[in-house]
């Protein structure tokens, strides 16, 4: 059993000031796998107090230094990969084999893509012949992050925070927090001044929201629910600090007739892959009505192949979703679908031979509208929905209609349509063809999916301020 209740402030490991024990679950097995604290205002104001101290010289520290930290920081991320793997396999219940490939990969990736933009991010700019713009850190920054990628997640705040001469206190999901607690690890490794990175352990409610409405902080960066993203904007208001959210989705994978079996299968894939438990995932495929049928057996195909198991497991299977509240909702959302479309794959309670652990079928639900819960609400869990489309501006609308506005997805090898649909759609991310975003490219959302963005030269201008001087030169 892992135990670790302090917390790390001011480049210390402390005890909370008044301790209050929180259950670490193992998703795959329903165990207490660790044992951490909740913390209070107290522990907030100290946290805080250290990153409002350090600030003044952090901001100042040379670039170069401030690199040869960064880098020194990836040198210990990657020399501690396989407790990273480990980690989050047990409070996440991402499989060992995706955990180090992906989960840990996408923490390093992203490390590299903020130390590449910020190798040639000029801090001091010509406006004019006499006048200089100036980029300058924001201040003390909360940081506010979840457990479905938990340590890339802090990777794109922590770093490009400070990176750009900000000061920093992190909260992790209380209910996945041993990536957040192995993240302070390397950054008092790395050798970053005392008060730069702070961490304190706590929930949404407590720490949670004593950081959102802290007067000493300057800047909240959030991931997670909308839901939790309106009480962190509210919180946040009577200081008027500036809140940038990183909020849910419920992306469109429009797939046209002649993209193809591979488009559907790779969807599908896509979608059940961290157990549906990536904001951006493609949950509603849009398929052109000439194709629906042969794509809705392809993607129950998929469905019925996709493995699951426990996440200590080696392979390629999908494990368990993050915890019993999730899975309830999970199933509620599923019995909806249901009764609202056509079950063709999946469907209620575990799959067989999993009697313990939140482990969810991997389920397709055919026949869906737009207007139904299924397609509107983001379900967070192994479950694809496929609509139907007849005319490319409908399959536009159809994308459209949802609060959010993440990632979409178009699939047809018609240049001139796909510039035309991607132009056309509501949000931060259009992917096409399957083809990876590039490393440092701007992650973030349109309307209820937030505002922001993080990664490579976006991420690090989201934690600055402008200062215009004149006269700078006479
Ligand atoms: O998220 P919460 P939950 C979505 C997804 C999922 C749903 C619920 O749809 O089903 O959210 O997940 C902190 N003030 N996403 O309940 O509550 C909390 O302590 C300040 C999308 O676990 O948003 C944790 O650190 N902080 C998503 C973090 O918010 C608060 C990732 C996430 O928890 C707070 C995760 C408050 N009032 C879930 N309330 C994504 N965008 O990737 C909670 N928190």
């Amino acid at each position: 059993m892992i135990e670790k209740r302090d917390f790390y402030i001011n480049g210390a490991w402390v005890a909370p000031v008044t301790p209050r024990d929180f259950n670490v679950i193992d998703p795959s097995t329903e165990e207490v796998c660790a044992v951490i604290s909740l913390g209070d205002q107290a522990d907030t104001d100290a946290a805080v107090a250290a990153a409002k101290a350090a600030f003044d010289d952090w901001a100042f520290v040379e670039k170069s230094e401030k690199m040869a930290l960064l880098q020194r920081l990836l040198e210990v991320y990657n020399d501690r990969q396989d407790e990273m793997a480990k980690a989050m396999s047990l409070e996440m219940g991402a499989p060992i084999s995706f955990a180090r490939a992906n989960q840990v990969g996408a923490g390093s990736w992203h490390l590299q893509g903020f130390i590449n933009a910020f190798d040639k991010m000029e801090f001091e700019r010509d406006f004019t012949a006499t006048e200089k713009t100036l980029l300058e850190p924001i201040g003390v920054c909360a940081l506010i992050t979840p457990w479905n990628w938990p340590m890339n997640q802090i990777m794109l705040k922590v770093v490009p925070a400070v990176a750009v001469g900000c000061t920093t206190v992190l909260k992790p999901s209380e209910i996945a927090p041993l990536s957040g607690l192995l993240f302070a690890e390397f950054m008092d490794e790395a050798g970053f001044p005392k008060g730069v990175f702070n961490l304190v352990n706590g929930d949404g409610p407590g720490v949670g929201s004593q950081l959102s409405a802290h007067e000493d902080v300057d800047m909240v960066s959030f991931t997670g629910s909308s839901r939790a993203g309106k009480l962190i904007s509210k919180a946040a208001a009577d200081t008027l600090k500036r809140v940038s959210l990183e909020l849910g989705g419920k992306g469109a994978n429009i797939i046209f007739k002649e993209a193809g079996a591979q488009a559907v299968k790779d969807g599908a894939t896509h979608c059940f892959q961290n157990s549906g438990q990536s904001c951006n995932a493609p949950t509603r495929m849009l398929v052109e009505a000439p194709f629906y049928d042969e794509a809705v057996e392809i993607a129950t195909r998929v469905a019925q192949d996709t493995k699951v198991g426990p996440a200590a497991q080696e392979g390629k299977h999908i494990g368990p979703v993050v915890s019993e509240v999730q899975f309830d909702k999970i199933q509620g959302l599923i019995e909806t679908g249901m009764a609202e479309g056509r079950l063709t794959a999946g469907g209620l309670g575990r799959p067989d031979g999993l009697n313990r652990g939140y482990f969810v079928k991997p389920t397709v639900i055919a026949d869906v509208t737009n207007d139904m819960t299924i397609a509107q609400e983001e379900v967070f869990g192994p479950v694809l929905s496929i609509l139907k489309f007849d005319t490319v501006d409908e399959a536009i609308a159809i994308a459209n209609d949802t609060p959010y506005g993440l990632t979409n997805y178009v699939q047809t090898p018609d240049d001139e349509k796909r510039r035309y649909v991607a132009r056309r759609l509501r949000s931060g991310m259009v992917e096409t063809n399957r083809q990876d975003f590039a490393q440092g490219s701007p992650f973030g959302g349109y309307k209820q999916s937030g505002n922001g963005r993080e990664g490579g030269l976006y991420g690090l201008e989201e934690f600055l301020e402008v200062k215009a001087v004149s006269g700078w030169s006479s």
